[in-house]
């Protein structure tokens, strides 16, 4: 069987179709310099006005172009109240077509800033208001929705941290840190290209080898001995999981995507996929430097550097932070929740690869480690070969035998729906994908039959490969959304569904 490839990019030549460049620009001629990120507060009814448009920053060195909200890296941090409606006046100043998608707030669907599905692209020089209301206080982000394997890697992302209006006590904000962990890949002349017509590294994502807290390679924190960080992290990669440890501090796991954990506990590291997020609190016990490193049974990366002044612990702070609180309101949220562990699946997906590539020996295709989650890109030359035109990852009803936007499926709003995803690890490529449901939130009710006895609100969920992952979701808000793998390169190989909730009459 023969098998067309897109060529091999070229550091010395630009192909070209048609008299047009192939990839999508990697100019830095004329660009402003990028700016960090600001934390812009809204109140109920505010306006805020974004831009688009393309930046330049130097990284280990190396000038490069990147895209940028309001010219910073990451984007404004919006910060409102719960229960509060913004808009955000988006303007697209750039030379790509691009939208605004709120990830995991529970928005109207018209605002949902998915291309072609809620919304037509917002071409160049081209405005789109978007209207968003925030009833759940949680940890969020916004980013395009329309090639996001590019918009993303380039740097359009931000945090939206929205407050929980019960909030008695307001937080102490210089204790607040906000983190996107991120890593991209440069060569020479900026950022590995991007094809405009089709997605490179389709088969396992793109993995970057420079890593990043925030656009920094040197990210560094200040803290005071016996000091409590609340840290708000946030995984931005395309494709690669990060487990985070930071040796010689206490960590302890207070909140996730959408909210607080029912118990607070303490832990080791953090697993986060892309897209995921997690609030913990950092104690520090004494003076010194403490390394961030991204530590994985088969590579080690420091992400950061923490440096903690001497200075005289706070006995009541401490006893505040070795309390494992729990939640009561969250507890007597989920409740009725866990009740529904034994309840058998109402849908049942499994997510598979399509190679299409008869012949092709299926050892070739898997990893080498033998972990259930792939840490590294094992065979760059394969995963650089393999595009959106060759390779169709499958989310399947297991159910109908349906795939990907095939399934279709429709419920009414009130419903509690048992999902089962299996990630086949007899797959053509097994691996881990993390999966994200739009519009609504869910809670993970068990793991390979385990129940999950601490609940947390979610909107995306890490199935490693081989693993069966039972979710809850709330079909509260009517529309029709997506539903898909946030590795943005599976994405835009297939791996996607849409669903519909019908509103209550
Ligand atoms: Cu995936």
């Amino acid at each position: 069987m023969h098998m067309q490839f897109p060529s091999p990019r070229t550091e010395t030549a630009t192909p070209t179709t048609q008299g047009e460049s192939v990839y999508f620009s990697r100019s830095t001629d004329n660009l402003p310099e990028a700016k960090p990120s600001e934390e812009v507060v809204l109140k109920n009814g505010d306006t805020y006005a974004m831009t688009v448009s393309a930046v330049k920053k130097t990284i280990n060195g190396k000038e490069i172009r990147l895209l940028a909200y309001n010219g910073m890296l990451p984007g404004p941090r919006l910060r409102v109240q719960q229960g509060d409606e913004v808009t955000i006046l988006l303007h697209n100043a750039s030379d790509i077509e691009t939208t605004l998608h709120p990830h995991g707030v529970r928005v109207d669907n018209a605002f949902d800033g998915v291309a072609d599905v809620t919304q037509k692209t917002i071409k160049p020089g081209e405005d789109f208001s978007y209207k968003l209301r925030f009833p759940d206080a949680g940890l969020f982000w916004y980013h395009p929705h329309v090639r996001d394997d590019f918009q993303q890697e380039s740097g359009l992302y931000a945090n939206i941290r929205v407050e929980p209006r019960s909030s008695a006590k307001p937080a102490k904000k210089s204790a607040e840190e906000y983190l996107f962990i991120d890593d991209i890949s440069l060569d020479a002349n900026g950022l590995t290209p991007f094809f405009q017509a089709f997605t490179n590294y389709a088969l396992m994502g793109r993995f970057g080898e420079t890593m990043m807290v925030n656009w920094k390679t040197d990210y560094t924190l200040s803290a005071q001995e016996g000091e409590i960080k609340r840290l708000y992290i946030t995984n931005s990669a395309n494709t690669r999981t990060f487990r985070l440890t930071l040796p010689g501090a206490k960590i302890k796991l207070v909140g996730s995507d959408g909210g607080l954990y029912e118990r607070e506990t303490f832990v080791d590291e953090l697993t986060i996929a892309p897209t995921e997020r997690y609030i913990v609190d950092v104690f520090f016990p004494k003076a010194g430097s403490y390394t961030l490193l991204h530590s994985t049974p088969i590579s080690q990366y420091k992400l950061g550097d923490v440096t903690v002044s001497a200075g005289s612990t706070d006995a009541v702070q401490q006893k505040e932070f070795e309390t494992l609180h729990v939640q009561s309101d969250v507890t007597q949220e989920m409740a009725p929740l866990h009740a529904l562990v034994s309840k058998s699946p109402d849908k049942e997906l499994r997510l598979d690869l399509d190679m299409g590539m008869g012949g092709m020996n299926h050892q070739m295709m898997m990893g080498t480690d033998g972990d259930k989650i792939e840490w590294e890109d094992t065979m760059p030359g394969m995963n650089r070969m393999m595009t959106s035109e060759n390779t169709v990852w499958k989310i399947i009803d297991a159910q109908t035998g349906k795939a990907n936007m095939d399934i279709a499926w429709t419920f009414q709003q009130g419903d509690l729906v048992k999902i089962r995803l299996y990630n086949d690890p007899r797959g053509a490529h097994p691996m881990q994908h993390p999966i994200h449901f739009h519009g609504q939130r869910f809670v993970v009710l068990s793991t390979n039959g385990v129940e999950n006895t601490n609940l947390v609100w979610k909107d995306t969920t890490l199935v490693p490969s081989g693993d069966t992952v039972d979710l809850l979701v709330e079909m509260s808000n009517p529309g029709t959304w997506m539903a898909h793998c946030h590795i943005a390169e599976h994405l835009h190989s297939g791996m996607m569904f849409e669903y519909t909730v019908q509103a209550k009459k």
